[in-house]
């Protein structure tokens, strides 16, 4: 093991040089070195070398460009690759970039997403081992699965296929062979059926948010509204900022809520503008508005429409919509970020996920505040949210220069939630 760029990584003996552009390899390597193709060569240590000895040495070299030991990488095979078989036709995971997200990894168990919804099956092929703590505050019992019949909304399998939906966005398995792959395909579910046949009641919505906090969720995705413009009821305010700032030790819940689809100006004192709430409109497969969507003042951000997700009874469908599926999107992209950076505050992370959305090129948004009614401060991308999570991150290497054996080499570690709390505190939210 060798101290290679600020990390440990064990090197072969050999080193990696690639000369400069028209340079030919110089005349002690010949013999030895193995070409790579292109400027590219693999150099052999000698009987008493070290292989980052001799990187630093062949940097010298007026030849060589860069010089790098032969180290082994700690990689996997692309987690890009699934074999779960509609995938491919994915197309809001392309939208977002999550490939950018698989790559790195597929999300922790530790993270918990609490779906409050409605029914969730929780038997499904694809959601099989991420459940803990299912709740039904709906029937009051600890099974969420659907009563079948019950709740039909879009007549999809078995009925009440809502909350399966929103819960497949976000967390349905990946390299199972089976069906779909969620956003953070390892974080762990926690179903809360909280809709069902009938009306819903305030004490209801409470009991949710209440099973939310007591089991520490760390993201919390509400893909429903009433109907109607009301103002929150002050019980419901206060247990939604208890979840915000009370669970994972004090670093809080996200709180997401979709805008609705009601094609309507959200106003100031309805659940989707709370202080604590991260609020989602949806836009399209191109990008452009749905002409369904919430607009106003609150929005956050907007989300593509996840239409291809999981159907209740088993397999997948093709036909959800609205901003119920956009706003597991980001609940997907969150539970990620807080498996990669687990010491993020829920405000912290609310405030990243609006100060990274990427302006659509669709709209015009206030120049003086960034904002647009539609898209909030714009849409989520994975570029900009990792741009800003690793501000440091080296750039490929473009740039060579002959001094430095490592100049540009990865292998950097991520930045705590400090640099991160730093670099929101230096850019603030746009003006
Ligand atoms: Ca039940
Ligand atoms: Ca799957």
């Amino acid at each position: 093991m060798l101290d290679v760029a600020g990390a440990r990584l064990t090197t072969q003996d050999a080193a990696v040089v690639v000369l400069f552009a028209g340079a030919d390899l110089p005349q002690s390597l010949v013999g030895t070195a193995q070409h790579l193709g292109g400027p590219s060569w693999r150099v052999p240590v000698s009987a008493d070398g070290d292989a980052l000895s001799l990187a630093h040495e062949l940097s010298q070299l007026p030849e060589i460009a860069s010089a790098f030991p032969d180290v082994v990488l700690p990689r996997q095979a692309s987690a890009v690759d699934f074999d779960d078989p509609v995938y491919p036709d994915q197309w809001y995971l392309e939208t977002i970039g999550a490939q950018a997200f698989f790559e790195r990894s597929l999300g922790s168990p530790e993270v918990r997403v609490a779906v409050i919804d409605s029914a969730v099956d929780i038997g499904h092929a694809d959601l099989e081992g991420a459940v803990m703590a299912p709740y039904d505050a709906f029937d009051d019992d600890d099974d969420p699965s659907p009563n079948p019949g019950e709740y039909c909304q879009s007549g999809n399998g078995i009925c009440d296929d809502h909350g399966t939906a929103v819960a497949g966005i976000i967390l349905a398995r990946g390299n199972n062979a089976t069906d779909m792959v969620g956003i953070c395909p390892e974080c762990t579910l926690i179903p809360i059926k909280m809709l069902g046949e009938g009306n819903g009641t305030l004490s209801r919505d409470i009991a949710a948010f209440e099973h939310a906090i007591a089991q520490d969720a760390a993201v919390i995705n509400n893909s429903w509204g009433y109907t109607e413009s009301i103002p929150v009821p002050e019980p419901l305010a206060m247990v939604i900022e208890r979840a915000a700032t009370e669970t994972r030790g004090g670093l809080g819940s996200l709180v997401v809520f979709a805008a609705g689809n009601d094609d309507r100006e959200i106003v100031d004192d309805e659940l989707q503008a709370l202080d604590f709430v991260l609020c989602v409109s949806a836009s399209d497969l191109y990008g452009f508005p749905t002409n369904y969507t919430n607009y106003g003042n609150t929005v956050d951000l907007a989300a593509p429409s996840a239409t291809l997700t999981l159907k209740a009874g088993g397999g997948t469908f093709g036909t959800f919509g609205g901003t119920s599926a956009a706003a597991p999107v980001v609940s997907g992209v969150a539970g990620w970020i807080l498996s990669e950076y687990p010491e993020l505050s829920a405000e912290e992370l609310r405030m990243l996920f609006i100060e990274s959305a990427r302006p659509s090129s669709q709209v015009t948004h206030d120049p003086e505040t960034g904002h647009h009614p539609i898209y909030g401060y714009g849409e989520l991308k994975s570029e900009e949210l990792l741009a800003a999570l690793d501000p440091q991150v080296p750039q490929d290497t473009g740039s060579v220069e002959g001094g430095g054996g490592c100049g540009g080499c990865g292998g950097g570690l991520p930045p705590s939630g400090l640099g991160l709390l730093a670099m929101l505190l230096l850019r603030r939210r746009r003006s």
